[in-house]
């Protein structure tokens, strides 16, 4: 397969600050050679903005328009995106540049990322990446994204999520979003918990988006931010329904956001990164029939 690697190296709308400085690190430190031994042919190419007075907002909504286009050429292009960014929100100008109205959304996070400027208690941009991503929030500024169309409510499964501010979740529970929390695979092994959600959706969708933030995971197997928090899922679980997604679906595209290298003294996030992008970008499940 051949892989396009689309690094967006900003956290917050700072180049390489923080979390900004994940998607550089991980190709540094192993992604490359890992993705060449399994046969596939990768190449990277760096999206930058140009704005000359650089605010959060637009360079969030600047990066995400590029990335829409990038993703749309990447596409047309023959290669499969693998979207590497440091904030979870350029899931909304990747699906952009896919297709939001058929394109299914699995969107594995600690976080709900629901929240709008109306309901954030913590004031951080890339907390409403979903909210963004359905058509809830700063929609002027979404709507000028290339190909951007809210994705439908109920073509969106939540995984992992157990760590939201009080309207957040409030808000996500009235919606149509497939929520699977970690206590869910707990209780019902990660087959219990995905095949009958994974099914659902498969009625409405054949394509979808995978969008991974590290912090799904518990902080006692990795530490992949500063958000990372007890409760999560393991490496293993999150890996087996990686497999899960790919065996029912045609997967169009893949993202990994929210990797601090400074949080993860251990290098256990980086090596769970290298296992999901592995096992996210392994073509050999590709569903035959669509
Ligand atoms: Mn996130």
């Amino acid at each position: 397969m051949r892989i396009r690697i689309l690094q967006i190296p900003y956290d917050s709308g700072q180049r390489a600050a923080r979390m900004g400085r994940g998607p550089m690190y991980l190709t540094d430190n192993g992604l490359l050679e890992r993705l060449r031994a399994r046969g596939h042919d990768v190449d990277i190419e760096l999206i930058e903005t140009a704005e000359p007075f650089p605010s959060e907002i637009k360079v969030t909504f600047d990066l995400q328009r590029r990335l829409a286009d990038r993703v749309r050429a990447t596409i047309v292009s023959g290669a499969f995106p693998l979207v590497l960014s440091g904030n979870c929100n350029c899931a909304v100008g990747a699906i952009a540049g896919i297709d939001p109205l058929h394109t299914g959304l699995i969107w594995l996070d600690a976080h709900g990322e629901f929240n709008t400027p109306e309901t954030t208690i913590g004031g951080f941009l890339d907390g409403m990446g979903l909210a963004i991503a359905t058509g809830r929030c700063w929609r002027e500024m979404a709507s000028r994204l290339p190909g951007f169309r809210p994705v439908p409510d109920d073509h969106i499964i939540l995984i992992g999520g157990r760590d939201f501010d009080p309207l957040e979740i409030r808000e996500l529970q009235r919606t149509g979003i497939t929520l699977v929390p970690p206590l869910l695979a707990r209780e019902w092994g990660v087959p219990g918990a995905m095949v009958p959600a994974l099914a659902s959706l498969r009625d409405r969708v054949t394509d979808i988006y995978v969008h991974i933030d590290l912090d799904v995971l518990d902080r006692d197997e990795a530490t992949a931010n500063m958000w990372a928090t007890g409760g999560g899922l393991t490496v293993a679980e999150v890996d087996e329904m990686l497999h899960l997604v790919r065996e029912r679906f045609a997967v169009r595209g893949v993202g990994l956001g929210s990797y601090d290298p400074d949080a993860d003294r251990n290098h256990r996030a980086l090596r769970a990164a290298l296992r999901f992008i592995e096992t996210a970008c392994d073509p050999s499940s590709r569903p035959a029939a669509r």
